[in-house]
């Protein structure tokens, strides 16, 4: 199977990476405007093809799928320009800058006749996994309670530079993952509250969001976030989880720590491997990547939809949505059904 990729950026490098590292695919063609960024990672990784601009690339084809690594403003003409060109797609979050972009990216590739799939990774994070297989074994009952929660002082602006310039902050780029993970679990959510403030005067955008939200199976949960926690140890990037069942507790502590109480107690580690390439702290977002890419590249094999397909992301975009919209207004909102 042979790929392309567009954005040679901060956190391709982990792509690229985990696409090495994946039997049976090979990057041929990559893409950035930036000719710095493209030849750096084109020696790196030893991809012969390189362009400035996407249509030229796309012209040439020879590639069965694009991932797509740039930032929102892109995703929707760079999506819709791979669906015209009938390639699947995979591409980062968050998918789109709005609700409406997204369905019509949705609607571009069902046309097209090709797989989307959104590269929401948190999901796909060893430890969430090892949680959400207790949970789906029954080991604790029907979950009724859930926290999803993400704190850190981590300095994210090194790196992501852009993540201090938006109107937006907390929510768009680390919540929509933390909101997609308490979906995960609990299913879709019928309405939702939210708070945000911002404590760290030199970024535009929230650093910290508080969520409740009313699932439509009845359960609860509570994700908050924030970028503005200073604490020792320091957390980051590790989302840690509360689970209340009918039948018991789940606990994912600090460190990967899982601790299952129901009929018996039971802790175990959790930690995800270091891969060879990867850096603590980030080897536990570097392993979701290349799990993310595997279960991409399976799905392409098997012909069947990826969990985290572009259509299922539009629910999660929508929790993205009405936090905001919840937080503007102080009210509680509902999610529509469509
Ligand atoms: P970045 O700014 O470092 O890199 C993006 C690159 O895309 C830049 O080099 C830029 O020149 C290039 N680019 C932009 N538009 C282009 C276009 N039309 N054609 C060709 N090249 C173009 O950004 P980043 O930090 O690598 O983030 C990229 C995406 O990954 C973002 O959507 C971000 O939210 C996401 N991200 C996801 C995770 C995760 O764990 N899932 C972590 C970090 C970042
Ligand atoms: O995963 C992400 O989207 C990153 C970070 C973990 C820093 O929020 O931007």
């Amino acid at each position: 199977m042979k790929g392309a990729l567009i954005g040679c950026g901060f956190f391709a490098q982990n792509q690229l990476n985990a696409w090495r590292d994946i039997d049976g695919v090979e990057i041929v063609a990559l893409c950035d405007q930036d000719t710095q960024r493209l030849s750096t990672s084109a020696s790196t990784f030893g991809i012969a093809r390189t362009y400035t601009d996407a249509r030229e690339m796309f012209g040439d084809g020879g590639f069965d799928f694009v991932d797509i690594v740039t930032t929102v403003g892109s995703h929707r003409a760079l999506v819709e320009l791979a669906a015209s060109h009938g390639v699947h797609i995979i591409c980062q979050k968050p998918f789109a800058a709005t609700l409406d972009d997204g369905q019509a990216m949705v609607g571009a590739v069902r046309a097209a006749g090709k797989t989307l799939m959104v590269h929401e990774n948190f999901r796909w994070q060893s430890p969430i996994q090892a949680a959400m297989k207790a949970v789906n074994s029954g080991a604790i009952g029907e979950p009724f309670f859930c926290r999803v929660s993400f704190r850190s002082g981590y300095d994210v602006f090194s790196g992501q530079p852009y993540l201090a310039e938006g109107e937006r902050f907390i929510i768009e780029d680390l919540g929509i993952h933390i909101l997609d993970i308490a979906r995960a679990f609990l299913g879709d959510v019928d309405h939702l509250a939210a708070t945000t403030r911002r404590i760290n005067q030199s970024i535009k955008g929230e650093d910290v969001a508080t969520m409740l939200l009313k699932h439509r199976n009845g359960a609860t949960s509570v994700v908050d976030c924030s970028y503005a926690t200073r604490r020792s140890p320091e957390t980051f990037p590790q989302t840690l989880l509360e689970i209340d069942g009918h039948e018991g507790t789940l606990r994912l502590d600090a460190g990967y720590r899982l601790t299952l109480q129901g009929k018996t107690e039971k802790i175990v580690d959790v930690s995800p491997p270091l891969l060879p390439w990867a850096e603590r702290p980030w080897h536990n977002i570097q392993e979701s990547v290349r799990t993310i890419q595997q279960h991409f590249v399976d799905c392409l094999n098997a012909g069947t939809t990826p969990e985290t397909s572009g259509e299922d992301n539009l629910k999660t975009l929508a929790l993205v949505e009405a936090a905001y919209r919840s937080a503007k207004e102080g009210q509680t909102v509902k999610l529509s059904d469509r």
